[in-house]
């Protein structure tokens, strides 16, 4: 049917190639996550399981789709780089970002079990996608210490926000007005103060986030998730050594703290 009256329809189809030499990154969010956390009892404000099945899921993306050289992510995100040079689907977007998407969605409900048995999972997860190019390394490593700090922020007033509720015996709408016009230093403080938090012993993996690198070894690379999101079982899916072009990366991420110098809208658990 290749040459039937039919195939003037191939020509509706747009072009959607990414600028060729930019990193391309995609942006994968959970679908109302605020729900879903609740429907399945995560822990607040950090879900340990959650993150880690996140982590491995992302891991598993790295390691079965071309050209990805780092991945980082927080809360029910997780963002993808692919290489600059990458030619992958022609670096069509749509092809990036679906890819990316469903086999991340597919690998959510694949390892359920592996983090969450016996938790049921009650209903198919989904996540959406979108796709950002950044031309240079600075715009790229500018991009992750900017979800790093979104991280950074929400994640401080989520820990003081639960901290009020679950052992100072507020209500919610109580916390949330105890922390109007706090900045950074007055959550650290009541943190400290009050329950004896010191907030930068909280797990790294909580205030910092997860980045999935690949890692130079002898025979290869292998796939390695950082110091920075340390949570015990840094299995990348299909373990042993990958070969695969991803020099380079480890110098993309900054892993300082990021200090945000305003309070946004946190995003509350
Ligand atoms: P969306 O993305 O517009 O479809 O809507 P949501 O509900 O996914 O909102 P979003 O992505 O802005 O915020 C992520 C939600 O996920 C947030 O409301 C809290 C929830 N969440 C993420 N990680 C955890 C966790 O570890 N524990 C709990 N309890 N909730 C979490
Ligand atoms: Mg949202
Ligand atoms: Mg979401
Ligand atoms: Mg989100
Ligand atoms: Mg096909």
């Amino acid at each position: 049917m290749a040459l039937s009256r039919f195939a003037y329809t191939r020509g509706f189809e747009r072009e959607d190639a990414c600028l060729p030499d930019t990193w391309v990154v995609v942006r994968l969010d959970g679908r109302s996550f605020r729900k879903f956390a609740e429907d399945h009892g995560f822990v607040k404000p950090n879900d340990a399981r959650g993150l880690r099945l996140m982590a491995h899921c992302a891991a598993h993306v790295v390691t079965e789709l071309d050209d990805l050289i780092l991945a980082y992510g927080q809360s029910d995100e997780f963002s993808f780089v692919f290489h600059r040079k990458t030619n992958w689907f022609k670096r069509r977007a749509s092809k990036f970002m679906t890819q990316v998407a469903s086999l991340f969605s597919s690998a959510f409900v694949f390892y359920w079990d592996k983090f969450f048995a016996p938790e049921r999972l009650l209903y198919p997860p989904a996540f959406d996608g979108r796709v950002v190019l950044y031309p240079t390394e600075r715009h790229l490593r500018d991009y992750l210490s900017w979800r790093q700090a979104d991280c950074h922020i929400n994640n401080l007033y989520n820990t003081v926000f639960w901290a009020l509720v679950q052992n100072g015996g507020l209500t919610t709408t109580q916390a949330q007005e105890r922390l109007k016009l706090t900045v950074a230093a007055d959550k650290n403080e009541i943190l400290f103060s009050e329950f004896g938090i010191n907030y930068n012993k909280e797990p790294l993996q909580f205030r910092k986030g997860t980045t999935i690198i690949w890692e130079k070894v002898v025979s290869g690379h292998q796939l390695k998730e950082t110091e920075a999101a340390s949570h015990g079982e840094a299995d990348p899916g299909k373990g042993g050594v990958i070969e695969k072009e991803c020099s380079g990366s480890r110098d993309l991420v900054d892993r300082s703290a990021d200090e945000p110098t305003a309070e946004g809208s946190p995003e509350q658990r």
